[in-house]
């Protein structure tokens, strides 16, 4: 009774733990953004977040285990030895066996981490053949983003104030405080995508958590990241290396969208139209935002007052 009362308790908070790990930052991540209470990384839409994300959670299983395997032995001992219950203690100081399991199991079970962590490096650093690459440079405090094969236009994203934001959800466009950008990056949906990453003052780091991607923009050097996205929807991330005070305002807004809006895009950018852009923006901004509260299950954003020309 007591061993089967033991091996269910074992496997059910097992089960628990995983479940906790794995369900139920499913319904509290945000997608491109955080979300309120969430504690797990952000829904990856990219198969290197998937993959990192996967990692996590093995890693983290294996730090519960061991976490409880350390209390469960610690308690062990208190009660076993303590002064009352073992009044006279032995002087044993070596246990051959004992110590060559405590030295190799620990190095087995880094190796087991070690293999999936690799992979997963290697696949990061795999740079498939890019669709599209586009520049990102760092400064002190924001982005400008270039496209060097598409007539090379750049602009640069700005954080938005809190008036500029008001002024966005008036039309119905979800503009998050900290994250919306006056410019942001465009991409086409379902293509490879190669981010050359530099900068012109001090190290900023790009980073989009939902795609998996980070990276230092240092200056005099370009390093790079890439991504390939299968869903359409506007993706945020925040410059993660520490840059000077203004380092909590610079976020970067990607926003993946269908081929042909992409290049609708790029034809207006590559006029200087920046009111078309804008406007390319703004309708595509409109969709998403209807299909991501579709998705989550909430109301579409009321549009309070119509579009009023062009920021
Ligand atoms: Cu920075």
């Amino acid at each position: 009774m007591i061993k089967g009362l033991r091996g269910f308790s074992l496997g059910t908070v097992m089960g628990l733990i995983a479940a906790a790990l794995i369900a139920v930052p499913v319904a509290l991540a945000g997608t491109g953004q955080p979300s309120p209470w969430q504690y797990e990384m952000q829904t990856p839409v990219s198969d290197v977040a998937l993959q990192t994300q996967g990692f996590h959670h093995i890693v983290n299983i294996v730090i519960i285990l061991i976490a409880l395997f350390v209390l469960g032995l610690m308690i062990y001992v208190m009660w076993k030895f303590n002064e009352r219950a073992n009044p006279t203690p032995s002087r044993t100081t070596h246990n051959t066996l004992v110590e060559v399991l405590w030295t190799v199991i620990p190095v087995l079970i880094l190796v087991v981490i070690a293999i999936p962590s690799f992979k997963l490096l290697y696949y990061q650093y795999s740079y498939p053949t890019p669709d599209l690459t586009i520049k990102a440079t760092g400064n002190q405090w924001n982005w400008t983003h270039a496209y060097p094969d598409q007539g090379n236009f750049s602009f640069t994203s700005v954080m938005l104030n809190d008036a500029e934001r008001q002024e966005r959800i008036a039309k119905g466009i979800p503009a998050p405080r900290l994250l919306a950008v006056d410019n942001e990056v465009l991409v086409p949906v379902d293509k490879y995508v190669h981010v050359l990453v530099t900068a012109t003052d001090v190290i900023h780091n790009w980073t989009i958590p939902s795609f998996g991607s980070k990276v230092d923009a240092v200056p005099g050097r370009v390093t790079a990241t890439w991504f390939h996205v299968k869903q359409e929807g506007i993706y945020y991330g925040q410059c993660s290396e520490l840059c000077g005070k203004d380092h909590a305002f610079m976020p970067i807004g990607v926003r993946v969208v269908k081929e042909a809006v992409f290049n609708e895009w790029v034809e207006a950018m590559k006029a200087r139209d920046r009111r078309k852009a804008r406007e390319i923006i703004d309708r595509v901004a409109l969709e998403h935002a209807k299909i991501a509260a579709e998705r989550e299950g909430k109301p579409a954003p009321v549009v309070q007052a119509q579009a009023t020309g062009v920021r």
